[in-house]
């Protein structure tokens, strides 16, 4: 079934790897209550976006996407296989439209998609115990 693949394409997307650990979830908890609301994932994902746009016109290109993504692998430090999606292209993946970018609407679905894929309880909130149920999702 295609979802699967878009799942693990997503998850790559937006390097949902890092996520696993609890510093990625109290990196996206923006307020400091141990919870991570829909805008808090966004605005956290948004603010990469900001980051990853290095020639400033507004969304990214492949180059771009993927120094982002190197960029997070590389702060995970941990080697392995971060190859986890497949034949998906991450980057085909978040360009919904397919006209070759990553526009900020683009990428904030994804960030979206994201959210709602982890929000296990669907409370609108994401904890500790979402973050975990995830992790077992992904090795069923
Ligand atoms: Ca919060
Ligand atoms: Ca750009
Ligand atoms: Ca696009």
């Amino acid at each position: 079934m295609k979802t699967q693949i878009l799942i693990a394409a997503l998850t790559a997307a937006v390097a949902l790897p890092a996520y696993a650990g609890g510093g990625r979830l109290k990196a996206m908890d923006l307020n400091g209550d141990g919870k991570v609301t829909v805008s808090e994932a966004v605005e956290a994902r948004v603010a990469k976006f900001d980051g990853a746009d290095t020639n400033g016109n507004g969304s990214l290109d492949k180059a771009e996407h993927s120094a982002m993504l190197e960029a997070l692998k590389s702060q995970r430090k941990r080697g392995g296989s971060s190859k986890r999606a497949g034949d998906a292209d991450p980057f085909a993946i978040t360009d919904a439209d397919g006209n070759g970018s990553i526009s900020k609407a683009e990428f904030r679905s994804v960030a979206e998609q994201f959210f709602t894929r982890v929000d296990a309880d669907g409370n609108g909130e994401l904890t500790r115990s979402d973050f975990r149920s995830l992790r077992s999702q992904k090795s069923g």
